[in-house]
């Protein structure tokens, strides 16, 4: 049995979802840890994930965390259609697109996402509430991370660190295509891409894919090209239509700082 705990509006959620799409596969299980309600923190879900984080796929009694791990390990558990390249070598390749994603990608969506969004969110919540949230991370550093985007918005290192991160990932992902080919590793959709669809869905839903993809129109070639993949639409990847609109209307009124941060970021590293 395959068992999936997933929350439909987590960005890391998505790349199992639209690996499951991409493989054509139906019959797994699903649990819902609604992170809004605080689920992840329920001390049976944190016997399967201490980190208190989706997803977790459960296969035959084992567990499997990590998201782009989950992908690969469903990636050799249905081969067809495969989404690795037959060369070793460009396998290692394509896992070092992933790892970047993995470490530094993902802080910056979730640093931009806290000092966009969820920020307002969690400013509105009575102190003890809040109190009540922070006491109950289970992982240090990202506790710091969402503490110092909250508090600080655009002004935490943190959202300085994502401008870096992105601009620098954006680059890249320019530079590869710029031979002409459609995906990241050539001819074949592989996992490096897959891994980044849904943090490029959620920079997208808070406006700020544009910015950073005007002057990149390989870049933006590929992004309409993942936005019209079935795996894509089927797993619904990206915000849902209400949170589109928090986004947008929550993401407007921050722009500006985004813009500026961006600026000086350029005139130093750029
Ligand atoms: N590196 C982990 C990160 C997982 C992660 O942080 N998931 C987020 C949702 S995208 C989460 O569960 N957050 C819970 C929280 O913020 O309390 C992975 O890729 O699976």
């Amino acid at each position: 049995m395959l068992e999936l705990f997933y929350f439909e509006n987590s960005i890391c959620s998505e790349r199992a979802l639209m690996t499951f799409a991409e493989k054509g596969v139906t019959d797994w299980v699903p649990h819902h840890v609604h992170l809004f309600e605080h689920q992840q923190f329920d001390p049976e879900y944190l016997k399967i994930n201490p980190k208190a984080q989706v997803p977790t796929l459960v296969h035959e009694g084992e567990i499997i965390r990590e998201s782009s791990l989950i992908a690969d390990y469903l990636d050799d558990l249905y081969p067809e259609p495969p989404l690795k390249p037959q060369s070793l070598t460009a396998t290692a390749q394509m896992r070092e697109w992933i790892k970047e994603t993995d470490e530094a990608g993902y802080e910056g969506v979730a640093s931009l996402s806290f000092v966009a969004v969820f920020r307002a969110k969690l400013l509105a919540m009575p102190e003890d509430d809040l109190n009540a949230y922070w006491a109950g991370q289970t992982v240090l550093e990202r506790t710091q991370r969402q503490k110092s985007c909250v508090y600080d918005g655009y002004e935490s290192p943190y959202a300085l660190r994502a401008i870096a991160t992105w601009e620098r990932i954006f680059s890249k992902i320019e530079e590869v295509l710029a031979d002409g080919r459609p995906w990241i590793m050539g001819e074949q959709f592989t996992l490096a891409d897959l891994n980044l669809a849904p943090f490029v869905a959620r920079l997208d839903g808070l406006q700020l894919v544009e910015p950073w993809l005007q002057d990149r129109p390989l870049t933006q070639k590929w992004w309409q090209a993942i936005q019209a993949r079935r795996s894509y639409i089927e797993a619904r990847v990206g915000p849902s239509a209400g949170e589109t609109e928090t986004m947008r209307i929550e993401g407007a009124k921050v722009f500006g700082e985004f813009e500026q941060k961006r600026a000086e970021y350029l005139a130093a590293y750029g």
